[in-house]
């Protein structure tokens, strides 16, 4: 049992060494939340809301999760007490959607009972592996001699798999480009939901590349145009922005939308709900990898234990903290050695946070108590 104290939400903002491309848009100053819970003994969970200041990737937003948690999530539970975190499903659940927010704090006091307990945050969700395997997601370049040379750099630090962001336009071409130079690295591709039915023709194309996969072809919510996608392609279709819970996942599985789920804790609502997936995955068959978010330290540590299930067999977007900041607000920092993130063997999240980091990222700051 443990009781919430305090809570300080810190809004940070963090510029990243490069801008990210994707098909939705470019982003390079990240603006994000870092929630830290105190319990009555004195002990700190930390949980990052993973949102951005445009609601481009999903409907959340940074300044609208602000206002979620301090007027709606906050007041749920400070001063209470809990036995587990599984706790707040019930508590949350009269709230709809608003997974981000709703992930930051239930990923708070989630590391605060995996510390009350003395175990590592990966133990505490049942987590097996010592060492995650993982890949990189490269962005859009409008040179196709500098994805090359991003292509180039991460194959020599040894990242298991690359994964390149398409869109209409940027796709066949490029690929033919990236085969020519890389016969045989493990390479993927993510849409973002750049593309339709309308499309099928482009995308049929892309098997001729032996992509392990392709991410998020087509809308979120388009769950049966998934399913004619994927009896049309022999590329597996790898759900993201599809999947915001258990039913959207059971549904997804049970239409043939897709055969790979990346797993955001964020976007199903927390570690709660991503464990019941990964759970239900187990039993469909259906490989599971770790998707990112371009997270700071705190959610990258979330990231690497929840990677650290067993069905968690594909290589994740939990990159090296170096690939994305100058200074992570971490202590040490996230680091991929040939591709395999060792899982931290301190307590919760295993690594500190480094206030003075965070306090230099900090601009605005709301203690409740
Ligand atoms: O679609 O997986 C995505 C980043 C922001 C929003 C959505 C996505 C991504 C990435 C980058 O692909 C993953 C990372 O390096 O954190
Ligand atoms: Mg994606």
């Amino acid at each position: 049992m443990f009781t919430i104290d305090k809570i300080t939400m810190h809004h940070v903002n963090m510029r990243m060494k490069n801008p990210f491309t994707t098909s939705f848009g470019t982003e390079q100053d990240r603006s994000f939340l870092v929630l830290e819970v105190e319990s009555d003994q004195g002990i700190i969970g930390w949980g990052e809301c993973v949102s951005s200041s445009r609601p481009l990737y999903i409907e959340e937003f940074t300044t609208g999760a602000w206002h979620m948690l301090e007027e709606h999530l906050i007041p749920l539970v400070l001063k209470q007490t809990f036995s587990h975190p599984d706790d707040l499903q019930e508590i949350f659940a009269p709230f709809k959607r608003n997974h981000l927010a709703k992930s930051a704090i239930e990923g708070a006091i989630w590391d605060l009972y995996a510390k009350v307990n003395g175990q590592t945050l990966s133990e505490a969700l049942g987590g097996t592996k010592q060492e995650v395997e993982v890949g990189v997601s490269l962005g859009i370049e409008d040179n196709l001699q500098d994805l090359l040379r991003n292509i180039e750099e991460k194959v020599d630090e040894g990242y298991k798999r690359i994964k390149i962001k398409i869109k209409p336009g940027k796709d066949i071409d490029v690929l033919h480009h990236v085969r020519d130079h890389y016969p045989e690295i493990p390479l993927m591709v993510d849409a973002n939901s750049a593309y339709t039915l309308d499309d099928i023709d482009t995308l049929k194309e892309m098997d001729q590349f032996d992509l392990m996969m392709i991410e998020q072809p087509l809308m979120a919510g388009d769950l049966i145009d998934h399913a004619t996608l994927q009896k049309e392609i022999e590329t597996p279709v790898c759900l993201d922005e599809s999947i915001h819970s258990y039913e959207d996942a059971r549904q997804a599985i049970a239409l043939g939308s897709g055969k790979i789920i990346n797993m955001k804790i964020a976007r199903v609502g927390g570690l709660t709900q991503a464990k019941k997936i990964h759970d239900m995955c187990v039993e469909a068959n259906i490989p599971l990898w770790c998707g990112g978010m371009l997270e700071g330290g705190i959610g990258r540590l979330h990231n690497v234990a929840v990677a650290s299930l067993a069905n968690f067999t594909l290589p994740g977007d939990t990159a090296s903290s170096s690939r994305y900041w100058i200074k992570d607000i971490i202590n040490p920092e996230v680091v991929a050695e040939n591709g395999v993130v060792k899982v931290p063997e301190g307590l919760g999240i295993g690594y500190d946070v480094d206030r003075e980091e965070l306090e230099k990222n900090t601009v605005n700051k709301k203690i409740f108590n």
